[in-house]
């Protein structure tokens, strides 16, 4: 039997990545002098003591929508694992808590509490493919001990050659007939009644049926039972023909406002205004008010037309002398800056609303429904101005409490002006968790949420939720990513980077990396020595911003 043990284990770190001093430096002409250290932590999985053989690649299924669930050697760089303290200065710094965890297979993150669990399947679609029986589970388990638990893991019994081929929400091991799923960092406690769901998509050599006696935690389950009822061995579907998770998008077209006018979103999609589907791909400024240089016409003209983009995002901070605390009046002149060059050279334009270090929007809801109120009101006959309304809630902001409410009180004053313009609206934990928008989305048409990546910190499991929400029918929008850490500075991992936008790119999903500045911090496409006004030439180009703009050309 050519199927052999497999081994998928992942070692989870959750680190700060501290960068320390900063040098605004370059040509940009601050606006308030001052740029803050950054600090934002994040979590991280890197392979562990993997062999190359250990390394399951991605399913072959046409019907697999993911990557399969692979340690990339890369993700083992040394930045990402770098433990650091955060600033003393600066102790109620939204990018706070230093927990470094490290997992070994199988073994959950804390002990586990054994008791009374409820597990339930949900296995949608079954399918055939070159004669092995393939299908789509998802298992949730509801914790009835009456106490938390912290750390899982479940075992259920598969078919001998059994292959996992794409997986989400868990850790998968395979020895022998037994699956082992146990947390991954991000659903490792289940509160009291509370549940998880883990999922995954298999390829079998014989016909599967998710079994009713699933162990939790070294205990059996009580089964309760599920859509799948266990039914497929003996019922096999009338037509075994590949029945995918969620059909990939037709390709994504990308282009100028002359081609394709006002945008709206269709289901995941972002789609152009014959409704076809459409992705924004383009950089984000710096903070406004420490690089307004770069908000220019000759700027944005080379990025349209040396660097193919078609979108750039202006980053205003409301905090650390942004909006909020800084001069309001320069900010919006800039900002109109922004839009007047990118309309003229047909660009479209988001107008973000960067909170960072007030961390939940709620914080300053006042100054935002004034400030777009203002902004949609000017711009409601632009065709090519979107809405960013809250970059990266952090620090404990919840959706369902206070994202979400603010998001609806946002758009409802924008929806005033400009009743279909597109808003992006930001998720907790520095716009990770779009699993939560997804559990509990917004009723508003146009509206996409924002998942950010820096791919040396942001690997597999950040992917593989992407996918998940993805296939709920989440409409997801990268306004931010950086090719290094979280930090925004360390080394990049662009092997990250690529696995990453192939998937952005296989998905239609927009992007746009940070960051359109000068500074020295690796995730400025610039060099310090290099000009605001454009025109750049290959020596102005930071490691970052060079490959950036290979890719944008379609030479990555
Ligand atoms: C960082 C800048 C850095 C600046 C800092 C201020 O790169 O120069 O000193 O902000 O807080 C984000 C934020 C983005 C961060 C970036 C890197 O949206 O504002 O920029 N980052 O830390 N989320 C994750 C990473």
């Amino acid at each position: 039997m050519k199927k052999q043990l497999k081994k998928i284990t992942a070692l989870f770190i959750s680190s700060v990545l501290l960068l320390s001093g900063c040098s605004c430096g370059g040509q940009g002409t601050d606006i308030t002098d001052q740029d803050p250290t950054a600090s934002v932590p994040s979590e991280a999985i890197t392979s562990d003591t993997l062999t190359e053989s250990d390394i399951t690649s991605a399913g072959t299924s046409g019907s697999d929508q993911t990557s399969s669930v692979t340690s990339s050697p890369s993700d083992s760089s040394g930045t990402a694992l770098t433990e650091t303290a955060p600033p003393q200065n600066n102790p109620a710094a939204p990018h706070d808590p230093v927990v470094t965890t490290k997992k070994t297979e199988n073994v959950p993150q804390t002990n586990p509490v054994s008791g009374s669990f409820g597990t339930k399947w949900n296995s949608p679609n079954t399918w055939e493919e070159n004669g092995k029986y393939c299908g789509s589970c998802e298992l949730t388990i509801t914790n009835n001990n009456g106490t938390a638990v912290s750390g899982w893991s479940a075992k259920i019994t598969v078919p001998n050659g059994f292959e996992i081929t794409s997986s989400w929400n868990g850790n998968f091991s395979i020895n022998g007939t037994t699956l082992t799923i146990s947390n991954v960092e991000y659903n490792a406690d289940i509160a009291a009644g509370s549940n998880i769901s883990f999922g995954f998509n298999y390829r079998s050599p014989s016909k599967f049926t998710p079994p009713g006696n699933v162990v939790v935690n070294g205990k059996p389950s009580s089964n309760n039972g599920g859509s799948n009822g266990g039914n497929n061995n003996n019922n096999p579907p009338a037509t075994l023909a590949p029945q995918p998770v969620k059909p990939l998008p037709a390709p994504a077209v990308i282009g100028l406002v002359k081609d394709h006018g006002k945008l709206s979103v269709k289901g995941t999609q972002l789609v152009d205004k014959y409704g076809k589907n459409f992705q924004l791909k383009g950089m984000s400024t710096h903070g406004l008010q420490w690089f307004p240089g770069f908000v220019n016409e000759s700027a944005f003209k080379t990025l349209r037309d040396d660097w193919n983009t078609n979108v750039i995002r202006l980053a205003m901070y409301t905090a650390e002398g942004g909006y909020c605390e800084g001069n309001k009046e320069k900010l919006k002149a800039l900002i109109d800056d922004g839009v007047q060059a990118a309309t003229k050279l047909g660009m479209y334009v988001i107008i973000d609303w960067h909170i960072l270090h007030d961390n939940n929007p709620q914080i300053n809801k006042a100054e935002a429904k004034a400030f777009f109120e203002e902004m949609s009101s000017k711009y409601k006959n632009y065709d090519n101005v979107l809405y960013e309304i809250c970059n990266e809630p952090n620090g404990g902001a919840d959706w369902d409490r206070d994202i979400k409410p603010y998001a609806e009180e946002i758009i409802s004053v924008i929806r005033k002006n400009s009743p279909d313009s597109v808003i992006i609206v930001g998720t907790p934990t520095w716009s990770q968790d779009i699993d939560k928008a997804a559990a509990n989305p917004l009723k508003e048409k146009n509206v996409l949420y924002a998942l950010h990546f820096y791919a040396a910190t942001h690997t597999d499991w950040l992917r593989q939720r992407l996918t998940a929400c993805y296939n709920k029918g989440l409409p997801v929008f990268v306004s931010e990513f950086g090719c290094c850490d979280a930090s925004g500075n360390g080394g990049n991992d662009f092997g990250q980077t690529k696995l990453w936008l192939d998937l952005l790119d296989k998905y239609g999903i927009s992007y746009i990396n940070w960051n359109l500045a000068n500074k020295n911090e690796s995730s400025s496409a610039f060099k310090e020595s290099a000009s605001t006004n454009g025109n750049w030439s290959a020596n102005d180009l930071s490691q970052s911003g060079a490959w950036m703009r290979k890719w944008f050309r379609g030479e990555g």
